[in-house]
């Protein structure tokens, strides 16, 4: 009997749409989970010839081909390890075990290190797109090693989703690399969001437009360099009625923003690694501040500012210069993300491959844009960059653009509108631009109560002063 050519374990939402996207390419999919009953209405709703569903876990591994390829597609954490440690006695040398999930990329590198010890394969594999990517093409970002990749490689390609012809799929780098790569894709994924969200802020408080103007002016701008995936849902959601009341379905949803984690990792890894991703921080904190909701009530009531009425003279203007602001904190808000990988890539000893990275991103996942282009192009020319801000074609549109990134925050902060994403953006940019910056005091003062010494402009050497009580 022929055997299937890879398994999938875990069939809620991610793993039932790979395993159908799988099938649909034409391999035999071998299915199990630990629920039996989930993996039935699986089937029963999506008959496919290719899907074969096992009841017994060593029934569904002595269904694969020789190397078997199994991905796992459970909640991330714990279950991971309890499916590895229930398969592992099931599987023989050489076989390969995938993470699917969005797993911690510590847990992967320990993971890979205690499996390929006893003979086995391992892979950590990053998959963005959600319900829709996983059925039709995610991006897909495999890391672990390079032989275990190039036996999976051709089905992770095959399902991919596919950007000018290629496919949004390329091995990133040894153990946790992949799954690095997710986590700084969703962290840019919060950044993204949120910038979005404040130029919502500013564009309805400020600019005075109802939801109506708001859907016009998202799709309009989805037509030009802003074109991505996050802005047309944007324009879409702007478009949509609450079926109950009849009112616009965005104004009926609490203002209380969830997450699962992974962009908390990437603030972690910002401060674990020495990156300013204050940016991307920033964003992870409002939706924080976004969930604290009875505090905020409270205190809208307790801490006043009387705003002045700010009058927007030329709306067209205001909502061009808020456009302008939100390309140029996206600009930096990818250059803190790849600036994040660029040192993990050399911490934990990936060689990252940038301009591929930002290919990967094209299609599929949740940031893809027309914008990842020019990335990918910025590190096709220079594969050395020391930040993205310096790439000729994002200098020119940050020189352009800051003056509407300083002009719409300002107003933001004299009209008391929170913009957080957008002041770190361009105060970030100004730091990062300052020759000569102010830490000049901070090592005085750390000298002057811990003796914790200083270097000099026009000397080397590490130096203490007796400084005068
Ligand atoms: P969930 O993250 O909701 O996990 C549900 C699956 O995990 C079910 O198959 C469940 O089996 C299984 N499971 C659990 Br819970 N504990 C288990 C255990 N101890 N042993 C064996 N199986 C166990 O599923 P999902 O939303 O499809 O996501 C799968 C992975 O993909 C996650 O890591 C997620 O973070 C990641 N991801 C999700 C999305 C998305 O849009 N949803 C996007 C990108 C990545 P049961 O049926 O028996 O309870």
């Amino acid at each position: 009997m022929k055997k299937n050519d890879i398994g999938v374990i875990g069939l809620a939402v991610m793993g039932s749409n790979l395993a159908l996207n799988m099938a649909d390419h034409g391999y035999d999919v071998a299915l199990y989970n630990r629920t039996y009953s989930v993996g039935e209405k699986v089937m029963a709703e999506n008959p496919h010839d290719h899907l074969h569903l096992y009841e017994a876990l060593s029934d569904f591994v002595a269904s694969l081909s020789a190397p078997r390829k199994i991905v796992l597609m459970v909640k991330a954490g714990a279950p991971v390890d309890r499916v590895i440690d229930g398969l592992i006695p099931l599987l023989d040398q050489g076989d390969i075990i995938m993470d699917g999930g969005n797993s911690n990329f510590r847990d992967t590198i320990r993971r890979t290190e205690a499996i390929e010890a006893q003979g086995l394969r391992y892979l950590g594999v990053g998959i963005s797109g959600g319900e829709e990517g996983a059925r039709f093409g995610p991006a897909i970002m495999p890391g672990g090693s390079q032989d275990a990749y190039a036996h999976v490689s051709a089905i992770l390609e095959d399902i991919s989703a596919k950007a000018e012809g290629e496919p949004c799929c390329t091995y990133i780098g040894t153990d946790g690399a992949g799954h690095y790569v997710k986590m700084v894709h969703n962290g840019i994924e919060y950044a993204d969001m949120q910038l979005i969200a404040e130029s919502y802020s500013l564009l309805k408080h400020v600019g005075g437009l109802n939801n109506d103007e708001l859907a016009e002016t998202f799709s309009e701008w989805n037509q030009g360099e802003l074109e991505s995936f996050l802005i047309e849902i944007t324009a879409q959601i702007f478009k949509e009625l609450d079926p109950k009341t009849g009112n616009s379905l965005v104004d009926m949803i609490l203002d209380t923003a969830a997450q699962k984690g992974t962009g908390k990792w990437t603030a972690e890894e910002a401060l674990n690694t020495g990156t300013d991703a204050s940016l991307l921080t920033s964003a992870v904190f409002a939706r924080f501040m976004s969930a604290d909701k009875q505090a905020r009530v409270h205190a809208s009531k307790e801490l006043h500012y009387d705003a002045p009425t700010i009058k927007i003279e030329d709306q067209k203007a205001f909502v061009n210069s808020v456009k302008e602001a939100l390309y140029a904190s996206k600009i930096i808000a990818y250059a803190q993300g790849f600036d994040l990988m660029k040192r993990a890539s050399s911490e934990y000893g990936w060689n990252l491959n940038f301009g591929e990275i930002a290919k990967v991103f094209r299609e599929g996942c949740i940031i893809r844009a027309k914008f990842l282009n020019r990335i990918s192009e910025a590190y096709d020319k220079n594969s050395d960059l020391a930040n993205l801000m310096l790439d000729s074609y994002f200098n020119e549109k940050l020189t352009t653009y800051q003056k509407s990134l300083r002009d719409v925050s300002s107003l933001a902060i004299q009209a008391g509108i929170s913009i957080p994403a957008f002041t770190n953006a361009i105060s970030y940019f100004d730091s990062y631009r300052n020759e000569r910056s102010n830490a000049n005091l901070i090592q005085a003062q750390r000298d002057l109560f811990g003796a914790h010494t200083f270097e000099r402009i026009d000397e080397e050497g590490h130096f203490h002063h007796e400084w005068n009580e």
